[in-house]
């Protein structure tokens, strides 16, 4: 790539980007070193010196190498790219990368997973961070959420709370990444405003199959002002272009073994292959004067907008191209911050959003070590940047001159401030006339009608992933109070949530509270996804000396998008020449999205043992699953032959779109729930 085609963060990050390949060593002084294996001592067997600078060095630095983890968020993975836009937006807001089309914004995007250590497994159970720093010519924007859209809390004071209860518990920390534990339902219980987000987080939205296929959401209500400065309150989204998909909660839990780093490594190694993922941004939009026209109060981040009545309008698309070069320089180091805005975008009152102001640069002083964290390379605008601000820990830029104050004579009273129409920041003068209390707005008080539409938009599959969750965590819960009071409160959710999870637990099913609201809002059941079959994962599974045609099969998987591996014995290659991508024992069916058998019954008794176990396994998961040539014998064999999702022949006619179905419920639903 010429430097040309690089777009200006990646021209920036040029600078700083070193390769030693090939250079001499030397120590940080730049003294090239003769020797770095044995340290300076006095004598061949005696101590060492201290007078070994370049053992002291090394030493300090590598004991120097660890920061704090983030205290939320902590484990993540990252990814360069760009923003376009389809249309302009300017009626709505001045930020300039909104109102150009031809601007390619470059971003860079920290993934997460929300309770767990930075060393945790990728599929906890969990709400995932999707967190947007755009690097616009204004400065940096960044859209710091979540791939859930609703928050467990009202207001920002109760986030220590809530996250001491999530995270492992403090005598002994145990579990790890995990809210199936007693003090986190307790808090559920005893907060009863979590409700709604509980929901999401007990849904299969807390599972994704991949990053690449999970929906993001700003949460908060921001505002949109345009030149003339007027205001309209927004909701941000990020729409996956693959659609949205999650595994199943046994596999959710045996990736976690096999490969904790799933979903790490599926973003590396799409961008690597060249399989970009992409997001659509959206935008839902209400008029300054319909601030009240709604049920809930649209300040409230445990609510979120129906789409069905605030439509998400698609402005644009962000697509990941580059994996970073150094995941500490710049995936441990990036710094987000709700509060970094551009003109022509704003906050609101949310009550949430006004106490992450503060704490996300309170918490980037202690993680990186001071105020110059702007100054590192991957948080630098693009912009050129000059204020009054100097030194402290690891200070880079050298202000040249005398001057470092506001206003000044000497320098020309600059740097100066820029006039709002010549594209200066300035709030949005909202008017407040109000008394200084401690209290919540009377219109954040309805904790439940939201939860109980969330669950009413469920599919019967959804519904029952949903109660086998709560299930699940409450029966780890050790104390049976914290049982009862949580099916308690999801009573006043929805009976058939609550009465279903109570009898798993042995409880008596409590009261129904309803009426319950029939309110449906269609676009949260991920079974009204897009549904494509690129990049999903296959096992094409054959024995090293059987006959039939693998490349055959696996050509035609690849010509449709598919990503294949061949799975057998061993690794190496097949009599047919064909090269083996993993064997049984590096394999597992939790780490496809499909598979297809080929070898029939001259294959070895180790592939008709292994490939059945796999077989099984898929087909419990209720994958797709295929056969070629006398892989049908195997199939036939199990049982599956003719069960929804079977195909008997992947060669004839197309694969592909049994793959893009993701799974097929209803083998699920014709057997019987776990809580009978
Ligand atoms: Fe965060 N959050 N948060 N959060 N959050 C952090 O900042 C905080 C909230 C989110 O990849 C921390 O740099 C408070 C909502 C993401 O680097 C910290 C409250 C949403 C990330 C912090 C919230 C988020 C963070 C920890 C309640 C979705 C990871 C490390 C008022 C809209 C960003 C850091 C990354 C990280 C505070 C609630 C998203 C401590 C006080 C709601 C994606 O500052």
């Amino acid at each position: 790539m010429t430097n040309q085609d690089k777009n200006s963060k990646q021209q920036q990050l040029d600078q700083f980007r070193v390769n030693d390949q090939d250079q001499a060593l030397t120590t940080n002084q730049g003294l090239k070193m003769a020797e770095d294996e044995f340290s300076l001592k006095a004598g061949e067997r005696g101590p060492t010196l201290i007078e070994d600078f370049h053992f002291r060095e090394k030493m300090t630095h590598f004991d120097h190498e660890r920061i704090p983890e983030r205290i939320v968020h902590a484990r993540g993975e990252g990814a360069h790219g760009e923003f376009e836009l389809y249309e302009s937006l300017e009626d709505y807001t001045k930020a300039e990368f909104l109102n150009d089309t031809s601007k390619k914004t470059p971003v860079f995007v920290r993934f997460s997973t929300v309770a767990g250590s930075r060393g945790s497994g990728d599929l906890a159970r969990d709400a995932r961070g999707f967190a947007t720093k755009f690097y616009t010519e204004q400065g940096n924007y960044d859209l710091v959420g979540n791939n859930i859209p609703v928050f467990f809390i009202q207001d920002a004071i109760k986030f220590p709370d809530l996250v001491h209860s999530v995270k492992p518990e403090p005598h002994n920390e145990i579990p790890q990444a995990a809210s199936a534990h007693d003090t986190f339902w307790d808090f559920v219980a005893n907060n009863q405003e979590s409700a709604h987000m509980v929901m999401w987080t007990m849904s299969d939205r807390a599972i994704p199959r991949s990053l690449r296929m999970m929906e993001g959401f700003g949460v908060h209500t921001f505002r949109l002002i345009n030149k003339e400065g007027k205001s309209h309150f927004v909701k941000f989204h990020w729409k996956p272009v693959l659609g949205t998909h999650a595994v199943v909660w046994d596999e959710a839990q045996k990736i976690n073994g096999k490969n904790p780093d799933f979903h790490r490594e599926d973003l590396w190694q799409s961008i690597e292959n060249g399989d970009f993922p992409e997001w659509e941004l959206g935008l839902q939009i209400i008029a300054q004067e319909d601030e009240f026209k709604f049920d809930f109060d649209i300040l409230d981040p445990t609510k979120l907008w129906p789409e069905e009545d605030v439509p998400v309008k698609l402005v644009g698309k962000m697509t990941l191209n580059r994996n970073p070069d150094n995941f500490f320089a710049e995936t441990e180091q990036v710094a987000f911050h709700p509060g970094h805005l551009v003109p022509g975008i704003d906050f609101t009152n949310d009550p949430l959003l006004q106490g992450r102001l503060f704490s996300y640069t309170d918490t980037q002083l202690i993680r990186l070590g001071g105020p110059n964290f702007h100054e590192l390379p991957i948080n630098r605008p693009v912009c050129p940047f000059f204020n009054n601000q100097r030194d402290g820990y690891g200070r880079q830029t050298i202000n040249v001159g005398r001057v470092s104050y506001h206003k000044n004579s000497l320098a020309n009273n600059t740097p100066h401030t820029t006039p709002e129409e010549e594209g200066g920041f300035s709030h949005y003068e909202e008017k407040i006339d109000a008394r200084k209390v401690r209290a919540r707005s009377e219109s954040f008080k309805d904790h439940f009608s939201q939860a109980t539409m969330f669950f009413n938009s469920m599919s019967e599959v959804e519904k029952k992933h949903l109660i086998d969750a709560m299930s699940f965590e409450l029966g780890k819960c050790k104390e049976p109070s914290i049982r009862e009071q949580v099916v308690e409160m999801f009573s006043h959710v929805h009976i058939d949530l609550a009465g279903p999870v109570a009898e798993s637990l042995g409880l008596p099913v409590p009261t129904e509270k309803g009426p319950y609201s029939d309110k449906k809002s269609p676009a949260l059941s991920m079974l009204n996804t897009k549904m494509k079959p690129d990049t999903r994962k296959v096992a094409v599974l054959t024995s090293v000396h059987a006959s039939g045609d693998v490349q055959a099969v696996v050509d035609s998987l690849k010509s449709a998008g598919l990503q294949v591996e061949v799975v057998a014995e061993r690794q190496g290659k097949l009599d047919s020449g064909l090269e083996i991508d993993q064997k049984f024992l590096t394999a597992d069916s939790v780490l496809y999205d499909a598979v297809v058998a080929v070898a029939g019954p001259d294959a070895s008794n180790v592939y008709k043992k292994e490939a059945s176990t796999f077989l099984q396994e898929a087909f419990d998961h209720v994958k797709p699953i295929g056969s070629s040539g006398d892989g049908k014998q195997l199939l036939e064999h199990l049982g599956f032959t003719g069960e929804p999702g079977v195909i008997d022949d992947v060669l004839s006619g197309s694969f592909a779109d049994t793959v893009a179905k993701h799974r097929f419920w209803e083998r699920e639903l014709g057997g019987e729930s776990n809580n009978k």
